[in-house]
């Protein structure tokens, strides 16, 4: 039985709300509806949403500006991904044009990242005019950073500014002393400073920048890399700290130190945590903080869902015959559907209990209000939850140039009685905030069917 399609006795039983609030989830009930619409498509702030969302990183910030002792500048940032793989480095115009042929291709891709393979606040003129472009050419993309921290204070107002919801700062140590041991350098005000001293600036930097970003509703999920010995210990200091002053999530990520990477750490022997640590350690940090448990460690050009690496797919050349097919093809068309809700913002309503419907217009580029649509609420109980109603069949006229039905619940005899009409009924988003889910189903439709098999419910 598809997700979301009741038979009678779950349609008695359920109730909106309902789901674990424990620390491990990363979307419990509690979220406020704003907090909540920015995390349920973003695949690494939302354990489920990684399931069903994409999201790419384009890698357009070569440069850095401190130095990691598990990081070697020949590989991607070692923060926000694993070394070992060189990323083809774009300027702003390829990192758009990459972007929209990933977004035709991809449909569900809800999230482009700059992660590397550098600091993109060490390169802020390439990281802010590709974000600045995407954001203006493609509204429905959700915009995402990943950072060291040093530059942070001085860019938050430029991020914010930018619509940037989602924020990564990469916090080893909150004690100089240790992150000392983690860092050989930084390069503050035109000086390469070493030791306590540079790691205290950067400590520093990396805390107001967290605060900073928190005072203006950005959603700040700490990465920490693990580095046994060194500051595994220190860990649940550090999840307490940012906690305290307002991370949404914290990211404790296993040190990668082969040796044939050539960093500080690989040459000098410095083990990563067994499994059995890293678990561990997680779990002592989440009760304090929701912890995620899904990271991939992906790269910094990484394209689809996590763990999916589908950027040789995307390599520049390839998106140049890309845009040379798709210069050939027409546009697809929005596609309509009807969203059973009462107040326009989350899918709360029972198909038979539906009096009447949102009609949107729905595109890779988001969702459009159309108007809505009065239907008489057939079903009067379980025993009536069937076929054969009179206003059943007005319903599904009603709806019928529309390509889904998008609902909180249906029951098997109307799920079948709209399929056989044409109309894809979908109750797998039930109390998820109406954009969102229908981004999913969209995503869905043009992933399973052709162009031609969506053509006659499109919009337009
Ligand atoms: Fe990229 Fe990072 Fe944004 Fe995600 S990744 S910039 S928050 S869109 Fe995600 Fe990849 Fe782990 Fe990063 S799985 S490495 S946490
Ligand atoms: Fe390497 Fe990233 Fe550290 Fe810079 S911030 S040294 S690119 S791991």
């Amino acid at each position: 039985m598809p997700l979301g399609l009741t038979d009678d006795a779950t349609l008695r039983h359920e109730a909106p709300g309902t789901g674990c609030a424990g620390a491990r989830c990363e979307t419990p009930s509690t979220l406020s509806d704003a907090v909540r619409a920015k995390v349920e498509t973003h695949p690494c702030y939302s354990e489920t949403a990684h399931l069903r969302f994409a999201r790419m990183h384009v890698a357009v910030a070569p440069a850095c500006n401190i130095q990691c002792n598990y990081c070697n500048r020949k590989f991607d940032c070692a923060n926000e991904s694993r070394p070992g793989v060189v990323s083809e480095v774009l300027n702003p115009d390829q990192a758009l044009r990459k972007v929209k042929a990933v977004a035709a291709r991809i449909p569900q891709l809800t999230v482009m990242g700059i992660a590397g393979p550098g600091d993109p606040l060490a390169n802020p003129k390439r990281t802010f005019e590709t974000l600045r472009r995407v954001g203006a050419e493609m509204p429905g993309i959700k915009l995402c950073l990943s950072t060291n921290g040093l530059m942070l204070p001085r860019y938050v107002d430029e991020i914010a500014a930018l619509g940037v919801d989602h924020v990564t700062i990469t916090i080893n140590a909150v004690d100089p002393h240790i992150a000392a041991k983690i860092y050989a350098w930084v390069v503050w005000e035109g000086r390469r400073l070493e030791g306590e001293e540079a790691a205290a600036i950067l400590i520093a930097q990396q805390l107001k920048g967290l605060s900073m970003l928190v005072e203006r509703g950005i959603l700040v999920k700490v990465n920490s890399v693990m580095v046994p010995g060194v500051n595994d210990h220190h860990l649940k200091a550090v999840s307490r700290l940012i906690k305290a002053k307002g991370a949404f999530l914290h990211n404790i990520m296993p040190l990668i130190s082969a040796p044939e990477h050539g960093t500080v750490f690989g040459l000098t022997g410095q083990r990563g945590p067994t499994d059995a640590e890293l678990a561990a350690l997680r779990d002592a940090c989440a009760d304090g903080i929701a912890v995620m448990r899904h990271c991939k460690q992906c790269r910094a050009d990484a394209i689809g869902l996590l763990g999916e690496d589908r950027n040789a797919e995307f390599t520049m050349d390839k998106v140049a015959a890309m845009e040379a097919a798709d210069a050939a093809l027409p546009v697809p068309a929005p596609l309509r559907m009807a969203v059973a809700t009462r107040d326009g913002k989350a899918v709360d309503v029972h198909f038979g209990h539906a009096r009447e419907f949102s009609v949107y217009e729905v595109s890779a580029q988001g969702a459009r209000f159309v108007e809505r649509r009065s239907a008489a609420a057939y079903c009067r109980g379980a025993e009536d939850c069937g076929d054969g109603a009179d206003d059943l069949t007005r319903t599904i006229a009603m709806l019928s140039d529309c390509a889904a039905v998008v609902c909180a619940r249906i029951g098997l005899a109307p799920w079948e009685r709209l399929e056989a009409a044409g109309l894809r009924p979908n109750g797998e988003h039930g109390w998820e905030a109406v954009e969102p889910a229908l981004a999913a189903v969209y995503a869905e439709i043009r992933a399973a069917a052709p162009l031609a098999q969506t053509a006659r419910r499109s919009a337009g």
